[in-house]
């Protein structure tokens, strides 16, 4: 357990702290493997977990809300509950206290020494426990169990052109998997609030099993003549959904087992986690909700800047070739700053640091393709952007970030569609979102309503507290 929650507990309720520091064991002596069941045992502690923070702290601030924070996108703003992931702007992401080389020492893997299998990934979001071999593969068992699509999913997708993006037909397959959803036939019937995260729960696990195939499918349609590839139940949810795309390759498989675990989450504010979790405080279901969050994703200056990163640098290849010197590449980002454009893969909103989801991608390429000369112009990328950020003194983060270097990994494998790069992001952010979502609703967290302002009232309000602190 992470020391600070420890403390935390240690101050509310000795008898509740003990109950919490359970979810937190290396679960070798963990026998159950139904994730459904130990959510619904830990749902009471963590309720209860709830109500003791609000009655002890309640009242707390937890900091000052400036003019500029207000206008400016809400940065820093502390204003949400988000238990699966946070992101250090030093260190970068935590998944439930674990950094990413922790999370790939300890969960499990498909091969000996291998990436950790995404299921593991789930398990330890939803719990904030690592699960045991037995636990993640009765949860790769209940994923090929849940992954049927009805027919009209297909006949909605089949009817947009081919040419639609595919982060539109996968928007589009989302919202037609909505007449599926459990929980909106629940809430209908009159469920209990207490019971909302039962089938909230049911129609999250329903949406990733589904995912992989909704996708695969797209790519099938738009790059491959509609040839659609079964699923082969023998393979793990990431191995998996690289078969039904057309890749063999076993290290493609282990490329899309890390792919799907790092893009899995990014603590709450991003925009497709905030998305999701603003639509389902409405009670929308996670149909909805995950699709409104994918139509965020879908922005350049946030998942699509994947595309946009491969994009750009092929650009740069094809315009100034793979062997060129720094300086000539530093002209190139120079002209790119020039004409208005932003370079895409560097910067973050948060992180104040290289974001370790670009560490670990460079150490798989660095053991499997270092000869790559893709993968060399991003290394020479990483050398030579940050400092001319740096020089024009207003991004707060020249480094690069996760999608800087997704794409060439990629590519080299033979995934070369820059278009669909923004779907797998979408697929494995379900992991992340969704399990929060679950807890949205166990925790009975409220609809969202921050409050905005008009240009006068913030005037108005800045004058008057000038007045009154003269
Ligand atoms: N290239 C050029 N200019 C950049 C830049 C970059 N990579 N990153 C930031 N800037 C600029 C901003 O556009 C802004 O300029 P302005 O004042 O003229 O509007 C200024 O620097 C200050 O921005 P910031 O506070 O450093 O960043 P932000 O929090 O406003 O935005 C982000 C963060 C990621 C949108 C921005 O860094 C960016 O556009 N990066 C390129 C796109 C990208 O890689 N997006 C993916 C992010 C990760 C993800 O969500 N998948």
């Amino acid at each position: 357990m992470p020391r600070a929650v420890k403390l935390l507990l240690d101050q509310l309720k000795p008898s509740h702290s003990a109950r919490w520091s359970r979810y937190y064991q290396a679960s070798s002596a963990a026998s159950n493997a139904d994730l459904r069941a130990k959510i619904a045992e830990m749902v009471p502690d963590e309720r209860e977990k709830l109500k003791a923070i609000k009655s002890k702290y309640g009242k707390v601030s937890l900091g000052e809300t400036t003019v500029d924070m207000a206008i400016g996108g809400m940065r820093g703003i502390k204003g949400m509950l988000w238990e699966t992931s946070l992101l250090d702007p030093e260190e970068g992401i935590r998944f439930r206290g674990m950094s990413i080389p922790e999370c790939q020492k300890k969960l499990p893997a498909a091969i000996p020494g291998g990436e950790p299998i995404p299921e593991g990934f789930l398990w330890l979001l939803s719990t904030g426990e690592v699960p045991t071999k037995e636990q993640v593969n009765a949860l790769s068992e209940d994923l090929r169990s849940r992954a049927k699509i009805p027919g009209h999913v297909f006949d909605v997708i089949n009817a947009l052109p081919k040419t639609a993006h595919p982060m539109t037909q996968l928007t589009t397959g989302i919202m037609a998997l909505q007449t599926e959803s459990e929980f909106a036939k629940a809430y209908e019937g009159g469920l209990h609030k207490s019971k909302y995260w039962e089938p909230v729960y049911e129609d999250s696990m329903n949406l990733i099993a589904r995912l992989p195939e909704l996708a695969a499918y797209i790519y099938r349609r738009v790059y491959k003549g509609g040839d659609v590839i079964a699923a082969d139940s023998s393979l793990d949810y990431a191995a998996n959904f690289a078969h039904m795309l057309g890749f063999k390759d076993e290290l493609m498989h282990e490329l899309m087992r890390l792919y799907v675990s790092i893009h899995s989450d990014h603590e709450g504010g991003n925009v497709s986690a905030h998305t999701v979790h603003l639509v389902g405080s409405a009670l929308s279901d996670p149909y909805l909700s995950f699709a409104a969050g994918m139509n965020g994703l879908a922005g350049p200056l946030h998942g699509l800047a994947n595309q946009e990163v491969l994009r750009w640098i092929q650009q740069v290849v094809d315009e100034i070739g793979s062997e060129v010197s720094l300086d000539q590449l530093k002209d190139y980002i120079h002209k790119t700053l020039k004409s208005g454009r932003v370079v895409p893969g560097f910067g973050h909103a948060v992180l104040r640091k290289t974001d370790p989801r670009y560490i670990c991608q460079r150490e798989f390429a660095l053991k499997h393709l270092p000869e790559d000369p893709m993968f060399k112009m991003v290394s020479k990328l990483f050398e030579v952007v940050p400092p001319i950020l740096l020089a024009g003194g207003k991004v707060k983060n020249p480094w690069p970030n996760v999608d800087a270097h997704s794409g060439v990994l990629l590519q080299y494998y033979g995934l070369k569609e820059q278009n669909y790069y923004t779907v797998l992001f979408g697929v494995s952010r379900a992991m992340g979102v969704l399990s929060q979502l679950i807890w949205d609703r166990a925790l009975g967290l409220p609809i969202e309503r921050p409050k905005s302002m008009t240009f006068e009232y913030i005037e108005n309000y800045c004058k008057s507290k000038a007045g009154m602190t003269a």
